[in-house]
């Protein structure tokens, strides 16, 4: 009884010691590292939560690895001796141990997971259907996007602006954005990823989702959803950019945009495009 629990001393210790060195790295040296980023404030709420999974995970695999590793060096059969150990039966203090923690762990992790998605980051950029139960505070001032997939390629409206239809996404940067998603004809997911979002686009829905843009940059805009052929061919780079940037650009849409926008259907949630032939 004495070795065993000299063995389970220096178990633990390996594991207090591995555990003290990887929290802190997993936190400021990988932390930074981790998905989706900063650019946006729910894309930042979705890298937090990444670190405290990986944060909460990591003393759990390392005990694993830990015990692995010891268990190989030091009870290691020598020599002839290839018999197996006495089987162990039920260990009641491991066991209740064993489900306390675990069960705690997830547990905590529930609450503060749904926590999270409902109190900071609304929705969390998933699409929230036509009426947003949890819309963000100012959602009334957002600016208004309507992303627009189709077989195979996004485009985007803007109902602020005269609901011009625009080939590339800018946006400006610190500003509360809602993005209507829809399609016209299957079922497309709107993923700008370094945003956090990620939002069904279906024919017939006005999906709405929320993101606070942070600071200037580009991100990628791709489909998520198995849509045919060229599904990876919806893949575009979207910007953020200042302000005065987007009113220019902005600016500069409406103008090369104006032509087309007799043959536009009036701005709606979502379209019903009639087929250019029917049959019978
Ligand atoms: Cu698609």
């Amino acid at each position: 009884m004495a070795r065993l629990s000299s063995h389970a001393r220096r178990i633990l210790a390996m594991w207090l010691v591995s555990t003290a060195v990887a929290i802190p790295l997993i936190i400021w040296v990988l932390g930074p590292h981790l998905p989706p980023g900063d650019m946006t404030a729910e894309a930042s709420d979705q890298t937090s939560a990444n670190i405290v999974l990986t944060a909460v995970c990591a003393p759990i695999v390392l005990l694993i690895l830990v015990y692995f590793g010891y268990a190989l060096v030091v009870f290691r059969a020598s020599g002839g001796q290839i018999e197996d150990g006495a089987p162990i039966r039920g260990h009641a203090p491991t066991q209740t141990l064993w489900l306390v923690l675990t069960s705690a762990t997830v547990l905590a992790l529930a609450v503060w997971g749904s926590l999270v998605l409902v109190v900071s980051a609304h929705g969390a950029g998933g699409g929230q259907g036509p009426n947003p139960i949890d819309p963000p505070a100012g959602a009334k001032e957002a600016l208004q996007v309507q992303v627009i997939g189709q077989q195979w390629n996004w485009t985007y409206r803007f109902p602020g602006y005269g609901a011009i239809e625009t080939a590339h996404l800018d946006l400006p940067a610190d500003r509360l954005v809602e993005f209507h998603v829809t399609s016209l004809d299957v079922t497309h997911s709107f993923w700008a990823y370094e945003l956090g979002v990620k939002a069904d686009a279906v024919p017939g829905v006005d999906n709405i989702a929320f993101v606070h843009t942070r600071k200037p940059g580009s991100f990628s805009i791709r489909c998520a959803e198995l849509c045919g052929l060229w599904h990876g061919h919806m893949y575009q780079t979207g910007q953020v950019v200042s302000t005065a940037g987007f009113a220019s650009w902005m600016a500069s849409e409406q103008k090369a945009e104006a032509l087309n926008k007799k043959y536009l259907p009036p701005y709606s949630g979502h379209y019903y495009p009639e087929p250019q032939r029917r049959a019978g």
